[in-house]
């Protein structure tokens, strides 16, 4: 079997999805997502450029083989371009082999170690009764867990909090920040939660990594008595041993690693066991072979999956993660954001959302297709992540 054809499909039926289309001489297609939010096009550029041409006339089924010869061939490892890249490949691969064997491609992976995926979906609003209806329509959904994000009084726009029309275009929207006053009233929104929705329910919150690590350890510190599943990304991770001063302090449960894309950024965190979920994507960790290499190493220390699922993971790579989520042993919890009605339709698939719980369906590979006419019809529009600054203009950290 060779690769003939591949070709990037962009589109934006609701956001922008950048989607690799591998096709072979027996006719058999695979399909991987190189999502970069407000990055897209650079990563378009580097497959286009850089790894089609490579790929033409290779076998598809050495898929571990390929992945190393782009990882190491290129001679610049890592980063969130190349490794988005190489995540398109291995996924397109890994579909084509499943499709080949007639399998969903969890039943490659080991088949399921449970009958369905756990998610959690996000809830968010400016202040307290705004954030009470969210998380009464996400609990209407049939989520069994809940990201709860606020306003912060002072502040006119926060990250995460549902504005109403959200401005995008060409720029960034500048966002402001003020860590005193998000410290001091998180924990207040935690108390009116439990209040009002009692303590069983499964809540957890994303600092965006705007924390330092003392800041950090003290709102673990003040979040204890809520019980939360974790608190998310509470400071900027490239400094991994600021995670030892946080881990000191508290008991809350931490995860990290969204926009992490490689094993090494998490040598530290893992080996001595610092966080207890990791959130890389497939989208941005090189795909499924890296990813699952990664859930093995962090399973020897008794650190769970958390797969990063939002609006800006294209539905092919939802699919992987799904598939990734059944087969693994420590499964942990996956982020479910879900896409727009359009979205679905340009990605018609297998995997189905009920009562809060994902399944990959039994289609055989990804269970995933791309309606290429629909997706044309929908063509790239620049949008870029908001910054943040501090009141005298000082750009914040994410
Ligand atoms: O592109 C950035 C988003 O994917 C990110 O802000 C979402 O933090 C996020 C999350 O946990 O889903
Ligand atoms: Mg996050």
């Amino acid at each position: 079997m060779k690769i003939v054809d591949a070709r990037v499909v962009l589109t934006s039926p609701g956001r922008n999805f950048v989607t690799l289309k591998v096709e072979t001489d027996e006719g058999v297609t695979g399909l991987g997502d190189a999502t970069l939010n407000g990055r897209e096009l650079a990563v378009v550029g580097y497959l286009r450029d850089h790894v089609v041409p490579l790929l033409l006339g290779t076998d598809p089924h050495r898929i571990e083989d390929t992945w190393q010869a782009l990882y190491r061939g290129a001679y610049w490892r890592r980063g969130p371009v190349t490794m988005a890249a190489i995540a398109a490949v291995d996924v397109a691969l890994w579909d084509i082999k499943a499709k080949v064997a007639g399998l969903p491609l969890y039943q490659l992976l080991g088949g399921a170690s449970r009958e369905r995926v756990r998610t959690y979906g996000h809830a968010s609003g400016r202040d307290i009764p705004e954030l009470f209806d969210s998380i009464r329509a996400r609990l209407a959904e049939g989520y069994p867990a809940i990201r709860v994000q606020t306003g912060v009084p002072g502040l006119e726009r926060v990250y995460g909090v549902h504005h109403g029309a959200t401005p995008d275009g060409a720029r960034p929207v500048v966002e402001d920040w003020d860590t005193g006053a998000y410290l001091r009233s998180l924990p207040g929104v935690f108390d009116a939660v439990r209040q009002e929705f009692g303590p069983e329910l499964t809540l957890l919150h994303d600092a965006h990594h705007r924390l330092t690590p003392i800041q950090a350890a003290r709102l673990g510190k003040d979040l204890e008595p809520y019980d939360l599943f974790w608190l998310e990304d509470c400071t900027p991770a490239e400094n991994q041993d600021g995670l030892r001063l946080v881990r000191r302090h508290t008991t809350t449960p931490l995860a990290i690693g969204e926009v992490f894309n490689t094993v090494f950024d998490y040598q530290t965190l893992v080996g001595e066991q610092l966080i207890d979920y990791v959130r890389s994507a497939v989208t941005h960790f090189g795909g499924v072979s890296p990813l699952r290499k990664l859930f093995d190493f962090a399973a020897q220390h008794q650190i769970k999956s958390a797969i990063h699922g939002p609006e800006d993971i294209s539905p092919v790579g939802t699919a992987a993660a799904i598939h990734l989520d059944l087969a693994i042993h420590n499964f942990g919890i996956q982020e479910y954001a879900g896409h727009t009605a359009l979205t679905h339709e340009v990605f018609p698939h297998a995997y189905t959302f009920t009562d809060g719980y994902l399944h990959p369906g039994e289609a055989p590979g990804l269970g995933i297709e791309l309606d290429e006419e629909l997706a044309a019809a929908h063509p790239y529009e620049p949008a870029y992540l908001p910054i943040n600054r501090l009141q005298d203009g000082t750009i914040h950290d994410w």
